[in-house]
């Protein structure tokens, strides 16, 4: 099915208006409680936002970008709110609404519909052969699965999938439980997001996450933005870029598209964000090639080799390794196929080389743009590499800032939640629990799907997320997931997962963020790990929208206890009934986390160590590493597009808040294609045609997205740009980063069909 049937959407009701240059403002506020009003009602509403991101309010469910000590008493975002209300909303999906909809009829159901359908409220099972899912009780769900996993001839045909809402108990737990079934095959939403990151940062500085604090942002003197879109993602980090801006901060943003939250940013909670014409954030915007943005780091480092006066000596000595061969590898690439490879002109490459230049305190912050592509750990050495050569790591203003996505999947790694974790990990967790965890390295996302595509997986489970609309080559998977014995999913709200299944699947729903979590020895808060290596707790205060739901912790306690309990020595019981328990025993396993329950008392939280601040690098080499490659860029054919596949304003991932786009002028509909002029003209379309959009690899296989219509937009030439998860279909399975394995779901050439 290369077209998911939209009986609910109608896309000839697509309206197309102007893209707006600026982001927030009054309208953010408006449109954000206007959507909480809908979901929650006035109460609940007041209710929820007054304790988005505050001391001793809930962890806000959106992205993972940190908070101010000091707060302000509304420190929300228009998408943050979205965010909340879509959890906090009153509508329920339960028993009576699965006995109107058959599996089948869900799947033919939007992502928007399905979305919309509300909270689930009961344990659903659809058993072999049926098509209707049917209420189970928790123990009768909890033994099945116990029992399969009981069952497996070996532990490695079972796959268990996190998304990055998980807290860092339950991921703990989730993994201790895992392991101890005896696999490493914990596929997370990481694989396909900040892997590239992690992988290169690893290697390059030994710690795979950013470097920098709120307070490095704000004092540094260059910011360079690249392949990130934080109007509509990270909506908060344009208070600090703002803060960055009148602090004397130069912005550059690099990104085939003007987002509108880069250009200008009206903060609502300033008199001239509300009134006046707000900031322009960005002094240069490098509309960039897809792709190209390794070659535009390489570019700019040669230009500043050229000058001894540019180059930190002192640091590179003392600090790092590989030096000569980088610049060896740098002085011998061919400077004009640098520039032609950005799409960018000479005179703006040189330009961002003054920036640089002029530069002493350096930023790079990135996001999906950079991570995936074919090249991306590539690339993201360059960046870290070019920083380097003016010394621009572990020292205040200054530093590698990947923007994190989901507001923990930084803490879930952190916890363990990793097919790879290094074995001093393993180590640990066999002397703290007295077992003796898998070596062999696990299935990753899309090793998971081929696994499950070659009938090498009996049982996937995944706690949070929606797998089958998050990953590539929809169809590929779709029938991949289909071949399992048994699929569950622990889940706040209704999505595809639930309707592509495998022969018997279970649907376990369990409290949000939002929700007040009372166990045996009282009211529980979880704790989280934003972007900046902060961590915090959080602490859920509405009531459940039934009383029905099992927290996370407590239904991997309770299938832990069926599954593993007569073989190990852990407390699952304690662990469920007094989350302090869990905390306790993350402090004596993972490093920076002593004196835990203490640190987390204080309302701003602690932050963990990072070796790069104080200029550690616990890399293979004990220094940091510039690491040389080849130039790579995507070579596009004649007559085809390089399409990315990104997300509008209205949405969070596969989960699609309305068909409106404001920033970019869209309403009403998902299915567009944005095209730049030049192309369309010289590919024979107009604005507004509709068109099929067909992928091209090298498999031969033709993979078609069906029905867009094409939107002429200010995107850099061979680029377009279309709407995940929609164009999932699209991205061939193989399509992946080098090293990371993510999917290269930002470089997928494309030639348009007149639909
Ligand atoms: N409201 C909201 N918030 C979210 C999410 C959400 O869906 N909705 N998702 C969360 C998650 S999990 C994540 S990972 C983040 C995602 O945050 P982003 O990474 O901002 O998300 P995308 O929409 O994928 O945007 C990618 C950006 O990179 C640009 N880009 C594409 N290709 C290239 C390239 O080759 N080079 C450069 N320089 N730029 C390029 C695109 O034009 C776009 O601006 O946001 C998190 N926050
Ligand atoms: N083509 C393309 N594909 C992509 C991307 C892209 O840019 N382009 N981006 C990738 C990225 S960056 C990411 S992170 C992945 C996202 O992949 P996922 O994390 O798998 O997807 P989400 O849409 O965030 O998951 C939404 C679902 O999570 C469940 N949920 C929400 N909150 C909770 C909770 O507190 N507990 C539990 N148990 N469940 C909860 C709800 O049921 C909801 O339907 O997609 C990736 N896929
Ligand atoms: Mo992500």
């Amino acid at each position: 099915m290369s077209r998911a049937p939209r009986e609910d959407v109608d896309d000839r009701n697509i309206e197309v208006g102007h893209h707006q240059d600026h982001a927030a403002g009054v309208p953010g506020v408006y449109h954000a409680l206007k959507i909480s009003y809908e979901q929650m009602g006035a109460a609940r509403t007041t209710q929820t936002l007054l304790k988005l991101n505050q001391k001793k309010g809930f962890d806000c469910p959106g992205c993972a970008w940190p908070e101010k000590d000091h707060r302000h008493i509304a420190e929300f975002c228009e998408n943050g709110a979205k965010a909340v209300a879509e959890e906090a909303t009153k509508r329920t999906v339960g028993a009576d609404f699965f006995a109107r909809h058959s599996v089948q009829e869900l799947n033919q159901k939007s992502d928007w519909w399905l979305g919309q359908q509300g909270r689930l409220v009961e344990p659903m099972i659809k058993p072999a052969g049926q098509d209707h899912y049917v209420p189970i009780s928790w123990d009768g769900a909890l033994d099945l699965v116990a029992t399969e996993l009981r069952g497996l001839d070996d532990p490695d045909r079972a796959t268990f999938y996190t998304s990055g809402r998980t807290s860092n108990e339950a991921a703990f737990l989730y993994q201790l439980l895992v392991r101890a079934v005896g696999t490493n095959n914990l596929p997370d939403c990481s694989n396909m997001c900040h892997e590239s990151s992690g992988s290169a940062l690893t290697k390059a500085i030994g710690v795979g996450k950013g470097s920098v604090q709120l307070d490095d942002l704000e004092q540094a003197e260059l910011i360079v933005v690249m392949g990130q879109n934080p109007g509509t993602n990270h909506p908060r980090m344009l208070s600090t870029l703002e803060v960055a801006k009148q602090n004397g901060a130069v912005i550059v943003a690099v990104n085939p598209l003007p987002e509108a939250g880069l250009m200008n940013f009206r903060n609502p909670q300033t008199p001239k964000g509300v009134v006046g014409g707000g900031t322009d954030l960005t002094d240069d915007f490098l509309q960039i090639r897809i792709g190209g943005d390794q070659a535009l780091m390489m570019a700019v480092a040669q230009l500043l080799l050229q000058d001894d006066a540019v180059i930190d000596r002192a640091f590179i000595d003392e600090h790092t390794h590989g030096f000569d061969e980088y610049v060896t590898n740098i002085k011998g690439l061919d400077f004009a196929e640098l520039v032609e490879a950005t799409g960018l002109t000479e005179q703006q490459v040189r330009g961002l080389a003054a920036r640089f230049t002029a530069s002493n305190k350096t930023i790079i912050c990135w996001a999906m743009g950079i991570t995936q592509h074919k090249h991306s750990v590539a690339t993201i050495h360059e960046i870290v590499n070019l920083l380097m050569i003016q010394g621009n790591l572990g020292r205040p203003g200054a530093g590698v800032c990947p923007v994190r996505g989901h507001s923990n999947v930084q803490g879930d790694r952190t916890m363990g939640i990793f097919e790879k974790m290094p074995e001093w990990f393993l180590d640990k967790l066999q002397l703290e629990f007295g077992f003796d965890p898998p070596r062999k390295h696990g299935l990753d996302a899309v090793d998971s799907i081929r696994a499950m595509r070659d009938g090498k997986i009996d049982v996937f489970m995944a706690v949070g997320g929606n797998f089958i609309r998050a990953t590539p080559d929809s169809d590929v998977t779709e029938a991949a997931m289909r071949k399992c014995r048994l699929t569950v999913q622990v889940s706040t709200k209704l999505n595809r997962s639930h309707a592509v299944v495998g022969e018997t699947a279970l649907i376990l729903p369990t409290l949000g963020r939002t929700d007040r979590d009372v166990q045996a020895s009282g009211e529980q808060k979880v704790t989280v790990e934003d972007s900046m290596s902060r961590v915090h707790a959080s602490h859920g205060s509405l009531k459940p929208p039934s009383g029905n739901l099992l927290s996370e912790v407590s239904i991997i306690s309770r299938l832990a206890k069926r599954t593993v309990g007569d073989k190990y020595d852990i407390p699952w019981d304690e662990f469920e009934a007094d989350y302090r328990t869990i905390r306790d025993r993350i402090s004596r396993v993972v490093p920076g986390f002593d004196d835990y329950e203490n640190k987390v008392a204080d309302p701003n939280g602690f932050t963990l160590p990072h070796a790069t601040r104080s200029r550690q690098f616990p890399t293979l080499t004990g220094r940091a590493n510039f690491v040389a490659g080849p130039l790579e860029y995507p070579k596009i054919p004649e007559g085809r597009l390089l399409l990315q596949t990104f997300r509008s304003h209205d949405q969070y991932n596969t989960t699609v808040y309305g068909l409106d786009d404001r920033y970019r002028g869209i309403k009403n509909g998902r299915r567009v294609v944005f095209v730049n002029a030049d192309d369309l003209k010289q590919l024979g379309f107009q604005d507004g045609e509709m068109v099929d959009l067909i992928s091209e690899w090298k498999d031969g296989v033709d993979r078609r997205a069906e029905g867009f219509r094409i939107v002429q937009y200010d995107t850099a030439k061979g680029c377009a740009a279309a709407y995940y998860p929609e164009t999932n279909v699209l991205v061939p399975l193989d399509s992946v980063a080098d090293v990371s394995n993510t999917p290269a779901s930002k470089s997928v050439i494309v030639r348009l069909e007149k639909a």
